[in-house]
């Protein structure tokens, strides 16, 4: 542990310096509140006993301008060691920061048993400290496993749907139009059924990470809606685009060669997507679920019509 002197009377200096080496403390010291501050940003104490009158600046302004150069968490105790013993003078270095105030001549053991308290308050302020780490850490943890899907990893569906809410009113705001597609396995049944379970959970994961990865904007979002199904959220993008970015979704699907030899379209795993696209309205709150159903009902047209197409 650190401390830092910051006194112009050398004989005062030396007898606190003496006294808080005897403690086990390593003692750095300034004569004057200029070359204090610069000692304070150099050494970075654990500790500060400051003097009030001296040459230059005086300690109520250097402990203010102490507390200004500490970052967002920082805190460095700062004890006034001074001559000056009005009421109004303790208030006032309390008041710019300061956590304590002595008044010189001071016995080495009170200032023992007050570099002793500011140590314990430094202590529990550093596990609190430690502590909101780990709970922020947890946090965003929890967070992340919320929003997740445990199986695939990508957005979950309670993530879709707050992204879509939201996005539908960001486009409003910036009259931009929004994206949507409805993605859902072909002949998935049939490979369940006769692959099994655990292959066809490889395959959901597979086609899950294709989806995220062919994504390319960082707005674009990609969700397990359900069971086989996948939404794919894109902002700001209109339908022509959007039809592009599906075309591109389902040849990657299909690129990926999943054997499915029970499949009526292809011999591997393959997609539909259904496609819709709305500029949203200021004031039109409700307006998604519209740009669902009719996500929804391309859907269930690009089964009928023949499966692995993109239908809008
Ligand atoms: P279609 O081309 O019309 O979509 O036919 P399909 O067989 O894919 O349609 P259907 O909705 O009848 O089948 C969906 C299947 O997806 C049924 C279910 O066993 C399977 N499934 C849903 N969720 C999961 C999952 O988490 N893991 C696995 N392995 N299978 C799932
Ligand atoms: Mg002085
Ligand atoms: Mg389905
Ligand atoms: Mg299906
Ligand atoms: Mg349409």
């Amino acid at each position: 542990m650190k401390a830092l002197i910051i006194e112009d009377t050398l004989t005062s200096a030396t007898l606190v310096c003496h006294q808080l080496g005897k403690m086990g403390l390593e003692t750095v010291h300034a004569r004057d509140g200029e070359s204090g501050i610069e000692l304070f940003k150099a050494e970075r104490p654990d500790l500060i006993l400051l003097d009030i009158i001296m040459p230059g600046l005086d300690g109520f302004e250097v402990a203010r301008r102490i507390r200004q150069l500490e970052k967002d968490g920082e805190w460095t105790p700062i004890i006034f060691l001074t001559a000056r013993t009005g009421d109004e003078d303790l208030e006032r270095g309390i008041e710019v920061g300061g956590d304590d105030y002595l008044i010189k001549p001071v016995s080495e053991i009170v200032l023992k048993a007050k570099v002793r308290a500011m140590q314990r308050i430094a202590q529990m302020r550093y596990s609190l400290l430690v502590l909101t780490r780990k709970l922020d850490e947890a946090n965003r943890e929890l967070t992340r496993l919320s929003t997740a899907d445990g199986l695939t990893g990508i957005a979950n569906r309670r993530r879709f749907d707050e992204t879509l809410l939201k996005e539908w009113r960001r486009c409003a705001r910036e009259e931009r139009p929004l994206s949507l597609l409805l993605i859902d396995v072909d002949f998935f049944k049939p490979f369940n059924d006769n692959y099994g379970h655990q292959v066809g959970d490889e395959c959901l994961k597979a086609v899950a990470r294709t989806l995220a990865q062919t994504l390319h904007r960082p707005s674009d979002l990609a969700a397990r809606y359900g069971g086989e199904e996948f939404g794919v959220i894109l902002p700001g993008t209109d339908e022509q685009g959007a039809l592009a970015v599906a075309e591109s979704l389902r040849e990657a699907v299909q690129q990926l060669g999943i054997t499915h030899r029970f499949s009526e379209v292809a011999q591997v795993v393959t997609i539909s997507i259904g496609l819709a696209c709305i500029t949203p309205q200021r004031g039109n709150e409700s307006g998604f679920i519209r740009l669902l159903k009719e996500a929804d009902e391309a859907l269930y047209q690009a089964k009928t019509g023949g499966r692995n197409r993109v239908t809008k």
